[in-house]
This record gives structure tokens, sequence and C-alpha cells, in this order.
């Protein structure tokens, strides 16, 4: 009898972890990146505001203007703080527009902050702000990062060096490049060609460049063969995370037009990476974009839907949930309606 109560009991609350909550209801944030400073769980995201602007298939009304940075104290806090505004577009010299998703990085002390902008001439390129603090304020430089484009920077520490991920396609401008130089056409390759990559570049001593050209980041399917573009379902579209899980390199991103977070691992941060399938189905809303963490010796995936605001694809709220890994290391598929 004890043991069937002990076995009820702890059903219940591997349940009761494993159900989806929003962290946060008087804004909308999107986008989060996770990070652990200094004891605390620090959540950088998008900031989602109401805006004039109808431009879906530029992800124009992705309309953002400033960046805030949110905190909770453990994973058991309910709803996380908003600690307020670090940066804003106004003190950003190059940017004019879309502050699209970011991440935050610390080294020896200090803490950069990536994030995606619009310049004057309607190109994104990544820039870097930089504090002494995990909840800023934060500095801008003057200029982007030198040869960088698109959108959606994703940093991951490896040993001693600093990787960042970044890429997306459509809004994001991806197609808009190749051999990291602009492509004259912008468009995606055919159907039945190799689908686009996510880059990724080592950051130089000082963390403000590429110390390499980007490189693209393959993606295989199980026979080694990489993914075509016309490969909707698990082609890559845009937010790239990297986390590693027992010595493997798990790279996770959306499909994007097919709303979907999937996976693929590898040995090396560099890849190529064997796609393994999917993490979340398709949430309320036009995007997913997500960061998953260990925290206390548990894994989490932290996302984004468009349920409170009524489905609204561009006022989306954070979520977060537990994730569980197979004994061999496959992530169990989570259903984005919850
Ligand atoms: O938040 C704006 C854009 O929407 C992000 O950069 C993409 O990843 C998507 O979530």
């Amino acid at each position: 009898m004890k043991k069937i109560l002990a076995f009820v009991l702890f059903s219940s609350l591997a349940y009761s972890q494993e159900a989806p909550r929003y962290l946060f209801d008087e804004l909308y944030f999107a986008d989060p990146s996770i990070h652990i400073f200094n004891n605390t769980i620090y959540i950088y995201p998008s900031h989602d505001i109401e805006t004039e602007v109808k431009d879906p298939t530029n992800g124009g009304h992705y309309n953002m203007k400033d960046y805030h940075v949110l905190s909770m104290k453990n994973i058991q806090q309910e709803k996380a703080e908003d600690l307020g505004i670090v940066l804003k577009l106004e003190d950003i010299p190059w940017a004019e527009k879309q502050l699209w998703a970011p991440d935050v990085t610390e080294k020896d002390g200090k803490y950069y902050l990536y994030f995606p902008a619009k310049d004057k001439e309607g190109n994104f390129k990544l820039g870097v702000a930089i504090s002494n603090k995990p909840e800023g304020l934060f500095k801008a430089e003057k200029n982007p990062i030198k040869g960088s484009y698109s959108i959606d920077p994703a940093v991951f520490k490896d040993g001693k060096n600093y990787y960042v991920y970044f890429g997306g396609l459509d809004g994001g401008q991806l197609q808009k490049y190749r051999n990291n130089k602009p492509f004259g056409p912008g468009t995606q390759p055919e159907n039945n060609e190799n689908a686009l990559s996510p880059k990724m570049a080592l950051l130089s001593k000082n963390m403000l460049e590429f110390a390499e050209e980007p490189k693209d980041i393959l993606i295989l399917d199980e026979n080694g063969t990489p993914l075509k573009s016309g490969d909707h379902d698990r082609r890559f579209f845009e937010g790239v995370w990297m986390h590693k899980y027992n010595n493997t390199y798990y790279l996770s991103y959306s499909t994007g037009d097919t709303h979907k977070l999937v996976y693929a691992i590898s040995n090396t941060p560099y890849g190529p990476f064997i796609y393994q399938g999917e993490i979340l189905t398709p949430v309320v809303g036009w995007t997913t974009h997500h960061s998953i963490v260990e925290i206390d010796k548990k894994w989490y995936l932290f996302y984004h839907d468009s349920q409170p605001s009524g489905g609204k694809n561009y006022l989306r709220s954070l979520k977060m949930r537990e994730l569980f890994y197979d004994e061999n290391g496959r992530i169990k598929t989570m259903e984005g309606k919850d």
C-alpha cells in the first residue's frame, strides 16, 4: 500500500513539474535566453509591443524598441521579476529599428549582450553591449560586429572558447547571403537543394568581433544527407540554441513556417549535426523560440507563445516547463498547445 501511495505521489509530482507555466503577465516578452549568474536565474528576452506596422512578410510588426532583464531567485519562484529597461534603441548608435532576440554571456566579470537590429540601410546586423553586472545597464558599441548579418545570436561557452551561433530566414534576411557575402537574388535555394544553414563563429578574446569567418553548420538526416530547402518540417529557419548534455552538443532551432522546435546532435560544436526530432510541437502564434538550461540538476525549456494576447503573433508571453531526456539522450517531445 505504501509503495502504491509513493508511486501515486511521485507521478503527480512529476506531472506538475512537466506542466508549462507563464513567467510574466504585465508586459509581453519573447525569445527568452536564460543564464545563471551569481546563483540567480536571468532571463534576457525581446520586449514585444503594440505597433502600427503591418508587415507579416518581413516581420516589420516585430517592432521592438528596448531590452529588459528579468530574474528569478530560483526555479520555484512562480513569476519572474522585471528588473527594467537595460538598453534602448535610441542609445545604439548604428541601429534604426527592430531589436530582435538577444543573448548574454559572461567573461572575466563582464557581461556581453548580443542582439540583432536593422541598421539605417534596413539590413540586420549583430551588435554587442557591455555591462559590469548581469542585470545591466548595458552600453552599446558604436558599430555592429564587423562582417555580421541576419538575426538571433546565441552565445555558447565551451571550455575557454565562446562561439556565437546566428541566422534566420525570411524577415531574418539569411537568404540574402551566401558564403558571408550579399547574394544578389536574395532567395532561398530551390526545394531540392541543400537548406541554408545556421552560422557560427568563434568570438575574439575581447568578445567584440568574430575571430574567424562565420561557418555553415551542416544538419544531416539519418543517412548523412544534408537537409533540403524544401524539408520545411526539419530544416533550420531561426532561433538557434546550443547546449551540451552528456558530452554531446545539442543544436536546437525553430522550423519557422512549420512552427516546431527541433534538434540535432554532434560530437563537436561545429557539427555536422544529425537531425533527431521534435522538442516542441507548434505553439499558439507564428514564431517559436527557446532556450534549454540546466538548473539544480534538472533541465528546462524556456519559450513563448501568443495565447495570452489572444493569438497576436507579435505579442508573446514567456513560458517554461521541465524537459526530459530518455536513457539514450533523446529529448521527449512536448505539446506546444499545453
Ligand atoms: O522576436 C523577433 C523574432 O521572432 C526573433 O528574432 C525570431 O527568432 C522570432 O522569435
